[in-house]
């Protein structure tokens, strides 16, 4: 997150300090994907995209566990192998690097597939368009069928397949989790993570970091010396607060995100009739 605004105040020597800021432009959010939120078994994680692009209407499972969407068609599905009575200890390489869950996509069987090998996109959330290094694991279950292949690609537009250019072809072969980090350039609005794999078992992702969109504003907080006295919409940006006695004050606005909190960034310190200029920024919580 990085905001840059800065409260202001004045007090035209009354007892009233009028404090005025301007919505924080630029607030993007951190975004660290766990998986973590999603039904388990599921084929659904908006707000990623998936697109299932092989038509393969067979894909690889396992003989000895069955789960939903297991040997179906699919792209990725969220995989929790604690529900199948996976114990992580005994199989590390199918546990999750965060939580209990991930994404994964099982092979498609080549005959079936479209074009003979695995075509499933997982397509990002809308990102914040600046330069960005995303990071990102991708995990195998296992050695035995040779490595797993995946394309990272962007789009500067929407997040149509066809939007989308080739950025970095990745090919992990060792069991377990591999982290990656991939450089973005200025105006990518989307990422996607594109399964290719001809013949293998499946590819999983977990803890994918990314910068994302920029959020409205829903709300502001004012505080005066700590503590909160004014909670106010998103579409007034001044407040008027009375000072009782002359002093030290020091005044904060947080700007709301939904359930989100970001600080404006600066505090400003007024005596009555005496206005000190913010010269400092912090952000808390972004
Ligand atoms: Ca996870």
């Amino acid at each position: 997150m990085n905001i840059r605004t800065f409260l202001r105040a004045s007090t035209n020597g009354s007892r009233y300090v009028t404090l005025s800021w301007s919505e924080p432009q630029g607030a993007y959010p951190n975004i660290k994907e766990d998986f973590e939120a999603y039904e388990p078994f599921s084929d659904s994680m908006s707000p990623w995209q998936l697109i299932d692009a092989d038509g393969a209407q067979k894909t690889y499972g396992f003989a000895d566990v069955t789960f939903s969407h297991m040997g179906q068609a699919m792209s990725y599905i969220t995989f929790k192998p604690s529900a199948l009575g996976v114990d992580p200890q005994a199989n590390p390489n199918a546990a999750a690097p965060s939580g209990e869950q991930y994404a994964i996509s099982f092979d498609a069987v080549p005959q079936y597939a479209k074009n003979g090998h695995s075509d499933d996109w997982l397509i990002s959330p809308r990102l914040s368009g600046r330069e960005q290094t995303i990071k990102l694991k991708a995990g195998l279950l296992t050695s035995n069928y040779g490595a797993e292949t995946f394309d990272v690609l962007y789009s500067t537009t929407d997040s149509a397949q066809s939007s989308f250019q080739l950025l970095e072809t990745e090919r992990p072969s060792a069991a377990g989790w591999t982290e990656y980090e991939v450089t973005l350039p200025e105006d990518a609005r989307f990422f996607a993570l594109r399964h290719t794999t001809p013949n293998g078992l499946s590819l999983a992702f977990d803890d994918v970091s990314f910068e994302g969109a920029s959020q409205p504003v829903t709300g502001y907080r004012i505080y005066r010396d700590g503590e909160l006295i004014a909670s106010l919409p998103a579409a007034v940006t001044s407040f008027d607060d009375y000072a009782s006695e002359d002093g030290l004050h020091t005044y904060m606005a947080t700007a709301m995100y939904g359930d989100r909190v970001c600080s404006i960034q600066c505090h400003n310190h007024c005596y009555r009739n005496r206005i000190f200029v913010c010269n400092h920024r912090q952000s808390d919580g972004c």
